[in-house]
């Protein structure tokens, strides 16, 4: 039992080492990568295009991460954003080794934003780094008000929660003191924000909390 799991800690720690290189040279690049998690259809790739109105598409540029097919990224090119599609293959979240070899696909110059788009679940990219400045999690109204108290870790995990879909939370029932009572007691810290996809305030609002993260890492007030 002792040798699994140092075997698991070494695997562990050469994806933590490509990560923090990641980060660094992304960094260097003055890029700040977030890593966009959530259940399959919870609205990442839609919250993707619609933030990107609020940036230059020149600026910003994608990783997509999919067990199968390029279907998002290709809506990201109808956008004019450059995109790389990972497919995983079966494999239920993107590690290091996959941004970086992405990474070689893609002209960082002129590049402010990298979004990530993780393999839709809630579970296995929780806590993975895969060079990442920011965490956040797609948490839609759809999927039902207990999803913190079942799958804490990504919640624990994430700097910034979207409960999405919020056109849909009456409709479905969506009990937002008990998520929010929920995410308070896993992460008191966490900013919390409600995004609909055609309700532009609440996207501005999300792209003025990222534009900040990125100020605030670079410490330049541009
Ligand atoms: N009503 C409503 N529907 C939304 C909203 N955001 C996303 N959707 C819809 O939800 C569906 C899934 O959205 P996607 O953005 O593809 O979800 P995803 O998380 O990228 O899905 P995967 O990549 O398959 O994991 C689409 O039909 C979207 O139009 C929203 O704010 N309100
Ligand atoms: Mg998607």
């Amino acid at each position: 039992m002792s040798e699994k799991l140092d075997i698991d800690k070494s695997v562990l720690s050469e994806n933590d080492k490509t990560a923090y290189k990641i980060s660094e040279e992304l960094k260097e690049n003055k890029i700040l990568a977030v890593n966009v998690m959530g259940s399959p259809g919870s609205g990442k790739t839609t919250f993707i295009e619609k933030i990107s109105d609020f940036f230059n598409p020149e600026e910003i540029f994608v990783i997509q991460g999919d067990l199968e097919s390029d279907v998002d990224k290709k809506r990201m090119e109808k956008k004019g954003i450059d995109a790389y599609q990972i497919n995983t293959h079966g494999g239920c979240h993107l590690n290091a080794d996959m941004i970086k070899n992405s990474l070689e696909n893609i002209d960082l110059k002129s590049k402010n934003f990298l979004f990530i788009e993780n393999v839709g679940n809630l579970v296995c990219p929780a806590g993975i780094r895969i060079g990442q400045h920011l965490n956040v999690v797609v948490s839609s109204t759809t999927e039902g008000s207990d999803k913190p108290k079942k799958y804490p870790v990504i919640f624990l995990n994430s700097d910034l929660v979207l409960i999405s879909k919020y056109d849909l939370s009456d409709v479905v029932d969506f009990n937002e003191n008990k998520y929010l009572k929920d995410i308070r007691n896993i992460k008191n810290s966490v900013k919390i924000l409600k995004i609909s996809k055609n309700d532009k305030k609440s996207i501005k609002e999300c792209a003025e909390f990222i534009n900040k993260k990125r100020r605030n890492l670079f410490n330049d007030a541009e």
